[in-house]
């Protein structure tokens, strides 16, 4: 039996977006990507590994998953099975047992693969004594899901999406601590916590198939990650939002072209995004983003906190919205959750 570990990451959102694999199995992207950890959102998840268990256990959120489930096979599954063919020395006869906690309510339509898989990879680096460099960790949690990546560093960080087949240079790098930008602030509002129809996985799959604007999304990708890295290390906030305002239209400009298509939208997502608009002829500097879902993200330094919120209230459709800046690295934690 290995030693129960604990590890505590946060989630992420995307400025420049990734969208699309080159290779599957080994979750390797078309594309890099930036994104800034969020404070406050975040997944706990505790691990042991034992050879008296007869099969993995995973529970999420006090409910355990069947682990027959094809979304268990494709995600948990998947990831754990990688595990023990890289590490066949520490893992491979062994069973683990995984209990996991989204510290947002699951309803609340905000991705978890991405906090789950960074404090997944932490928690068994630590069980297993695998003594994984932190480029190591980003790359074990990229094969449980590819925003992950880049929740194993805090602040702004990049996913560069590497060139090799085995994906040994496709990893997160950090582009600057929170500190660097600590009144940086990223409002979320929740627009619908029904569950997305489209998984991520399964539409960016059918993107790269189908939408003819596929193409067109990847020629100007590498100046938005030029742009976006700039602005944040030169703290250009006009720079930053700007650019990953229109990174994230053109994006979504693939999912709607998509056969069949992917809108992801709702009544409410348009009326905020007309209302940023709105707010910046009136001289409030904010921006949106929008990930695959409906919620929407209002990029914002923190001296317009409270305008913003205030206009967001004033909406009918609004269900919930919450406040974040940059947060920290994924972190070993000696809390267990069993
Ligand atoms: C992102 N998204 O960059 C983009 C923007 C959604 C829209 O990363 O198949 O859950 O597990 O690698 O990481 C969502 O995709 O997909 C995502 P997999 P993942 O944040």
């Amino acid at each position: 039996m290995t030693k129960k570990a604990s590890a505590i990451a946060n989630s992420n959102i995307a400025l420049v977006k990734y969208w699309g694999k080159r290779n599957e199995d080994l979750i390797l992207p078309y594309n890099s990507s930036i994104s800034v950890t969020l404070d406050k959102i975040y997944t706990h998840t505790t691990v042991e590994f034992s050879e008296n268990l007869k099969r993995d256990i995973l529970i999420i959120n006090d409910k355990e998953i069947d682990t027959q489930d094809s979304e268990y096979e494709e995600y948990v599954g998947r990831f754990l099975k990688k595990l023990r063919e890289l590490y066949p020395n520490k893992a491979k006869n062994l069973n683990a047992k995984i209990v996991s906690k989204n510290n947002f309510p699951t309803a609340a339509g905000l991705a978890s693969s991405a906090s789950g898989f960074a404090a997944l990879a932490l928690a068994c680096n630590e069980a297993l004594e695998l003594n994984l460099s932190k480029k190591e960790l980003s790359i074990l949690a990229r094969l449980g899901s590819g925003s992950a990546c880049r929740s194993i560093y805090g602040g702004f960080v990049e996913w560069k999406k590497g060139i090799f087949e085995d994906g040994r240079d496709s990893y997160a790098e950090q582009i600057a601590t929170k500190e660097h930008w600590p009144d940086f602030r990223i409002i979320i509002c929740i627009t619908s916590s029904k569950e997305k129809k489209i998984k991520s996985r399964a539409g960016m799959k059918q993107t790269v198939l189908t939408s003819p604007f596929y193409k067109a999304w990847l020629e100007t990708i590498e100046d938005d990650i030029r742009l976006v890295k700039k602005g944040i290390i030169e703290k250009d906030f006009k720079l930053v939002g700007s650019v990953a305002e229109l990174n994230c239209l053109k994006m979504h400009s693939t999912m709607i072209t998509t056969k069949p298509p992917i809108i992801y939208w709702n009544g409410a997502t348009i009326e905020i995004i007309n209302l940023v608009l709105r707010l910046r002829e009136e001289g409030i500097e904010c921006y949106f983003t929008i990930d695959a879902g409906p919620q929407v993200k209002i990029l914002c330094l923190e001296e317009f906190v409270k305008d913003i919120v205030e206009r967001v209230k004033e909406m009918d459709e609004i269900e919930n919205i919450i406040i974040t800046s940059p947060g920290d690295d994924a972190k070993v934690t000696n809390e267990h959750l069993f």
